[in-house]
């Protein structure tokens, strides 16, 4: 039987090696030494992203180089550089299992060994240095960039802080309102707007590596420049205090906080005791909840990417791609794939949709030129790119075409036979359906084993999360190269096998129809979702369903009440549907929505839903929000932990992005699977069993992967 294993560290053995990354033979870390005249040219490599790793030894090879040049009376100054794509993507995430003090000689190195040479240090940069990458940049005395450089401290997004000096050194460099806004969103500036800042000093014209040793030379003589030795211009409390007041009060992290602490700390303290700061901080951050869920969230969606079996490569680059129908979801594919740089057929046989569809396109386009988000030339390319067609004939060409028209069988099952027909040999044929057999889709055609899911989440242009649907025969290569299309056009692909709602819908019902059961039994909607939102889903189930469309609720339920007898919802939904209420589009659900968009507490609802519980028999009751958060989320875990078990999903991991990147389920969590992990399964199996015997307890049997798992 499948581990539900509870923490993902990117496929490595923490704990053989006291918690350190240990190095691994794929990717071995080498250091060397040149000498340009006065200059010592120093090139650390570590592949893939030169991860400033302790535990496979690039922080002491790195210590025992520099420390050599600076000791070697023929080097007047060093240059220190990296092979490869990019400078460094920062410490080694992997690394953080470790005991506190091994990241210390991190600090070490940036701290008492670079910055406090009494020679020149030029750090010379390329592709990106984020993270600990850039803190270790930012302890050398000059910095040059190659063109096109990115450089950023993304730690937040793992709920960190820069703790190797970042937010002592930055602030110093750059004023204190641009080293809080770069350190608490973790974007990455470009080079241009690095140097106009101050945090690099030059942009390489031509050869960066040859400009840096060059320039190095001229600095010999001008010695080192330090960060450390002044405070940060101007008065810092403005900047400080705004920051403050836009602290979201809902966030899981402290890390926000807490990098505003420390940037205070810069402002009014000596260097050395922000450092101090900055570390106890950084290590309180460390072993947070919020941290070890993002970065297994880090972990999860590239361990994702990796389908379990032999190596297969993938059957065929795609290049050219059609989508088959205009209709909301076929548009949003469309333009999620125009933004990736694909040629796109769209095929729509009704004018008038089609019309309608190339009119969103080309609106939705047009908005990222007007807010500035890309260049009218490069918006042009994007609408010639797409080529509307009312006939399938037009997707004979494609290597993917996607299937996205209305969810019935019939009508898939008569586009699969035509597309069987029309399609090259060589082209994948998937099919966008969220609920419908895809065997019996792939059956429909003489090439079954070329056929496969791709569920995209509306609206498509803009969510993260890509289910692969295999079917029983679906090729390995057709599934390699769908993970590869997934990556390529942004998305976490996940691959799930067939059956009746993937891995999410299927999860998701679970989640609903304990909701429900909370509103019989004494909660009321904005109880439900608001304890949900304030535990961090991203929106609750009862708007989310009002987003989406009552209707559509309406009708999975009526089929399951004839598949699924003695699996009853609760009728309170369908009673909304009775009275036309079918959410925003209809401007009421369980919510009003007097503007469309914002929901607003209907007391016909409560009324209803009141009237309900009494026609039942029930006695309200006062519901805890974190009993709502219990058996909503448990119900999650519980379907998530059978889909594993069922094989549905290859790991558990899986389940955890489809939840995150599909269903708003808090980052800083992990993923269902790993908040069942962080609970403790046998806890998680005590609860269950105590919602087994109360009302509606049918709908709790444990998964025998949850008892397996201690
Ligand atoms: C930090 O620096 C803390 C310090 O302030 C304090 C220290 C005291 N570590 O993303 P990719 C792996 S926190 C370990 O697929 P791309 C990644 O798992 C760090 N591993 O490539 C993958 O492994 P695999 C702050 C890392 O081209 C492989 O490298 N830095 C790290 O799509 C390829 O990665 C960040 O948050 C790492 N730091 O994107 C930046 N980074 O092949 C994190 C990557 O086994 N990194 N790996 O699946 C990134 O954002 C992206 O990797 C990057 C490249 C944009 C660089």
């Amino acid at each position: 039987m499948a581990a539900l294993i509870p923490f993902n560290d990117g496929g490595r053995r923490q704990a053989e090696t006291n918690g350190m990354n240990p190095p691994d033979p794929d990717r071995p870390a080498s250091i060397d030494c040149t000498h340009v005249g006065p200059v010592a040219v120093i090139t650390f490599s570590h592949p893939p992203v030169n991860a400033l790793s302790v535990g496979a030894g690039v922080i002491d090879a790195l210590a025992d180089s520099i420390g050599a040049a600076i000791a070697d009376p023929a080097v007047g100054a060093l240059v220190v550089m990296a092979a490869g794509d990019l400078f460094s993507a920062g410490a080694d995430i992997a690394d953080f299992g470790a005991s506190a003090n091994k990241l210390d000689r991190m600090r070490a190195l940036t701290s008492d060994l670079i910055e406090a040479a009494h020679k020149p240090i030029v750090m010379a940069l390329h592709g990106m240095a984020l993270g600990g990458g850039l803190e270790f940049a930012l302890s050398g005395h000059y910095r040059i960039c190659a063109p096109g450089t990115k450089l950023g401290l993304p730690e937040v997004t793992l709920g960190l802080l820069p703790g190797a000096g970042g937010t002592q050194r930055l602030p110093r460099l750059i004023g204190v309102e641009a080293a809080l806004q770069m350190m608490l969103s973790g974007t990455p500036l470009d080079a241009s707007k690095a140097l106009a800042l101050g945090l690099i000093d030059r942009v390489a014209t031509g050869d960066f590596r040859a400009e840096a040793a060059a320039w190095a030379k001229e600095l010999v003589a001008a010695g080192p420049k330090r960060a450390c030795d002044r405070l940060p211009a101007g008065d810092p409390a403005p900047a400080i205090d705004q920051a403050r007041r836009g602290l979201d009060a809902r966030s899981l992290s402290q890390a926000p906080a807490f990098i505003i602490d420390c940037v205070e700390a810069a402002c009014t303290r000596p260097f050395a005791e922000g450092l101090a700061l900055e570390k106890r901080l950084f290590e309180s951050l460390i072993d947070s909840e919020a941290s070890l869920g993002l970065r297994h969230v880090f972990f999860g969606r590239r361990e994702v990417a990796r389908i379990p079996g032999p190596k297969t490569s993938a059957a065929g680059v795609i290049h050219s791609v059609a989508v088959i129908g205009g209709g909301l979801m076929g548009t949003g594919i469309a333009i999620a794939l125009l933004n990736s740089e694909l040629k796109v057929t769209l095929i729509e046989p009704r004018a008038e949709a089609l019309d309608k569809a190339v009119a969103t396109i080309r609106k939705t386009i047009q908005r990222d030129v007007d807010k500035g988000r890309l260049s009218a030339a490069a918006a042009a390319h994007r609408i010639d790119s797409l080529f509307p067609s009312a006939t399938l004939e037009a997707c004979a060409a494609a290597d993917l075409i996607i299937e996205a028209v209305y969810e019935s069988m019939d009508v898939k099952r008569q586009v699969f036979v035509e597309l069987d027909r029309i399609a090259s040999p060589a082209a994948i044929l998937a099919s966008n359906t969220s609920t419908l057999d895809l065997d019996v889709i792939a059956a429909c055609t003489r090439r079954p084993e070329r056929v496969v899911g791709l569920h995209f989440f509306s609206p498509a242009n803009i969510m993260k999360l890509l289910e692969i649907v295999r079917g029983r025969r679906t090729d390995p290569g057709v599934l390699a190269a769908s993970m590869a299309f997934s990556k390529a056009i942004g998305k976490v692909g996940v691959v799930s096998g067939a059956c009746d709602g993937f891995i999410g819908n299927r999860m998701f019902e679970e989640y609903l129809r304990q909701a429900y059961f909370l509103l019989e039994e004494g909660a009321l909607p904005a109880q439900i979702d608001g304890a949900l939102e304030n535990w961090g889903m991203a929106m609750g189930p009862l708007k989310v369903m009002d987003l989406a469309g009552q209707d559509i609720g309406w009708s999975i339920r009526k089929r399951r009440a004839i598949e699924q007898p003695g699996r009853p919802y609760s009728t309170i939904p369908d009673q909304l549907c009775e009275m036309g209420r079918f959410g925003q589009k209809t401007g009421a659900g369980f919510y009003l929505y007097p503007d469309g968009r914002t929901a607003r507490e209907d007391p016909q609802i409560s009324a209803l839903i009141l009237a309900h519980s009494a026609k039942l028999g029930i006695t309200r009751r006062a519901v805890a929000d974190a009993q709502i958060v219990d058996r909503c989320v448990l119900a999650l875990v519980n379907e998530g932990a059978r889909i594993v078990e069922e094989g549905i999903a290859y790991r558990a991991v899986d389940v955890d992005m489809v939840s995150v990147f599909g269903y708003g389920f808090p980052a800083a969590r992990g993923g269902p699977m790993f908040y069942a992990a962080r609970m403790g399964f046998a806890n998680v199996v005590r609860r269950i069993e105590e919602f087994a015997a109360g009302r509606n307890g049918w709908a709790w049997v444990p998964a025998a992967l949850l008892r397996s798992n201690p």
